[in-house]
């Protein structure tokens, strides 16, 4: 059904997920983050990593192949906060990590702590993110997500996120970091404040899998902010994003109607057979 399809490798100590559309989707889970989470922005405050623990459990028995980890806790010391998540992380699943942090030194620290070929989130087209992550990711051998925006912001056509696609997946291959390492976030911005915003990310994700062949990640629910009937509005876009090239979208495994979406998805782009899951 497409061109090119690379295929991205993550691991951990023990367990290795690969990412490709040649496969079903991989799920990354997006729970274990804080930002819009008050329940578990005030535990992480606390030092309660409880929370933590349960929701990487729920999210495996969910379905997510890979653990999206972020300790933005506005105030707190972002890069012991990061270590605390991961080990809590591993006390109850060994599944690969998302290390989501826009903080060099959370990056790095975590990195360097991580057993294994992580994915960092994120790098982005700015000068200053390529010069500062890109680097820390070629060190490590790790895996890593490139939002498609530059110092302009986010654009509004699907021709500047390719673009910018491009200039990141480039400057990585020059510090010997493989193409299909790199994993392209479209960008999806609400429909309800921009009717072409879905439309936008589509075409993109399109142009980026015929042109580059990456693997495709992205923020699935962020389409439907501020909407009503969130959840059928995502797995709708869910499923529109799939047939378009999304391989690993950042997701919470736990709403029905979007694990249903990707489910569905796999079975019609002939990734399970018998229709057994
Ligand atoms: N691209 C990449 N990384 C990302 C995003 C992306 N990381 C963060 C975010 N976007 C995806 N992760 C989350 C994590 C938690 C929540 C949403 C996205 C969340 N939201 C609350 C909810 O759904 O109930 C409420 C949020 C709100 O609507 O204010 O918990 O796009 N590469």
């Amino acid at each position: 059904m497409f061109e090119t399809n690379l295929a991205t490798t993550v691991s951990s100590a023990t367990q290795t997920v690969t990412i490709t559309r040649d496969g079903p989707v991989v799920m990354i889970g997006e729970r274990i983050n804080p930002t819009g989470r008050k329940k578990l922005m005030q535990a992480l405050q606390d030092g309660n990593l409880d929370v933590v623990r349960r929701d990487a459990k729920a999210q495996i028995e969910a379905g997510a192949g890979i653990l999206d980890v972020n300790a933005g806790v506005p105030g707190a010391d972002d890069v012991a906060l990061m270590k605390q998540i991961m080990d809590a992380v591993r006390e109850v699943t060994d599944v690969p990590l998302c290390i989501d942090s826009p903080n060099p030194a959370v990056l790095s620290a975590a990195l360097e702590r991580y057993q294994g070929k992580a994915l960092v989130n994120s790098v982005n087209g700015e000068e200053k993110s390529l010069t500062s992550i890109l680097p820390l990711v070629a060190e490590h051998k790790a895996a890593v997500i490139g939002l498609a925006m530059d110092d302009d912001g986010i654009p509004r056509t699907a021709e500047q996120r390719l673009r910018n696609a491009y200039k990141i997946v480039e400057r990585a291959e020059q510090l010997g970091i493989p193409r299909a390492d790199v994993i392209i976030d479209p960008l999806v911005m609400a429909v309800g404040a921009d009717t072409e915003a879905a439309r936008i990310t589509l075409s993109a994700t399109r142009m980026i899998v015929q042109e580059l062949g990456v693997n495709i990640t992205m923020g699935a629910s962020n389409v439907s902010h501020g909407l009503p009937d969130r959840q059928v509005l995502n797995g709708a876009f869910m499923a529109l994003a799939i047939a378009c090239g999304l391989s690993c979208p950042i997701t919470n495994p736990l709403i029905r109607p979007v694990r249903e979406a990707i489910l569905a998805s796999n079975l019609f782009l002939g990734h399970d057979e018998w229709a057994m899951n």
